[in-house]
């Protein structure tokens, strides 16, 4: 009788059906009173008594399964029936849909790849920092309006411990595992304690950029820029440099680039100035050296940092930074698709 069970086992296996009407065949063949499995049940009465637990527990795994196999034939064809077409295997399938790129992470990786190829490596590093990473190591003064908690995000348990407020912490951490020359850049996510409008956001993303090795120079920064601008905005592109101060660097510069829109003539995207301001840079203050060990009478170094949403917003026309944080698809969708 175990033979039997087997057999049609396999044969089970193998069934196919057509159509609902055929499904039904099938289950009278197998399943009814009369059918093949019932008549198993019969012969079962007359089974040895140290054989019908083996025997038994064969037949209703039998019956389970064909109830089974036979129950999805029979839906799938009654679904195919009510939708009214079969499988048709040589229709195209059907694309799926695919997602955009964000914005932020488009132009993020368009300056990475700028930066990679002039030989900087990428870094990453923590979001939640310690006040030396974000400030002390970075030559900010104990009362910097920066340390302050109208401007940073602090964890109230301990004022050690704050959302970093720029990217730069991650290279105070390269300065102090790794030894020159550096040559990196970073990008993340920074946050600062602000009321959020069109052109403000509490939180936003950055890149900077960090080279240090012996006789690095301004006109290396300066030089290094120049390639940025040309490669990122276009051959015309030029920029400029004007004074300013950082904490981290000295002597300090903000860059503007020549305004794509009008090429330098004025127009309302550049307030009729012909100039964009893109980012922020300087050599970098021996003080940041000596904080992290390394010696500032051997090594030079530069520095930059730009907000990617400011980028952004001058590549695509996007003129609202709460823009980049709603999830609109209306507004993603415009972006180059993610393949
Ligand atoms: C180390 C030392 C110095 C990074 C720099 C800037 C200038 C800068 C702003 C641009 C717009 C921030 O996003 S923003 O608000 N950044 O102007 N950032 S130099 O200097 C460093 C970095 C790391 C160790």
């Amino acid at each position: 009788m175990l033979e039997r069970i087997k057999e049609l086992k396999k044969e089970i296996e193998e069934i196919v059906a057509n159509s609902v009407e055929e499904a039904e065949g099938l289950r009278i063949k197998y399943l009814s009173k009369k059918g093949e499995i019932s008549k198993l049940f019969e012969e079962f009465r007359n089974v040895s008594a140290d054989q019908k637990k083996e025997i038994g527990q064969a037949v209703n795994t039998l019956k389970e399964f064909a109830q089974e196999k036979i129950n999805l034939l029979r839906e799938g064809l009654q679904e195919q029936e009510t939708k009214g077409y079969g499988i048709d295997l040589t229709l195209p399938g059907e694309s799926m849909k695919l997602g955009t790129r964000h914005p932020i992470s488009i132009v993020k990786n368009e300056i990475l790849e700028i930066f990679k190829r002039l030989g900087f490596v990428v870094s990453e590093g923590p979001e939640i920092e310690d006040d030396w990473h974000v400030f002390g190591a970075l030559n900010f003064a104990d009362d910097h309006p920066a340390r302050d908690m109208q401007d940073t995000f602090f964890i109230q348990r301990d004022p050690d411990i704050l959302l970093r407020t720029h990217t730069s912490s991650v290279q105070v951490h390269d300065m102090e595992t790794k030894k020159p020359p550096i040559r990196t850049v970073t990008f993340g996510r920074v946050f600062r304690n602000e009321a959020i409008s069109y052109r403000a956001h509490c939180m936003f993303h950055q890149i900077e950029g960090l080279y240090i090795d012996e006789n690095v120079s301004f006109a290396d920064l300066k030089q290094t820029l120049i390639y940025f601008a040309k490669e990122f905005f276009g051959e015309n592109a030029e920029i400029r440099m004007r004074p300013s101060y950082f904490p981290f660097t000295e002597p300090s510069a903000e860059v503007d680039v020549s305004c794509s829109i009008c090429g330098g003539k004025g127009c309302n995207v550049c307030k009729n100035t012909g100039w964009l301001e893109i980012l922020g840079c300087g050599m970098v203050d021996p003080h940041v050296f000596e904080a992290s060990g390394i010696d500032s009478k051997k090594y030079t170094g530069f520095a930059f940092g730009l907000g990617i949403e400011r980028i952004a917003m001058l590549k695509f026309g996007i003129n609202d930074l709460r823009l980049y944080f709603e999830n609109d698809v209306r507004f993603l969708q415009q972006f180059e698709s993610a393949h």
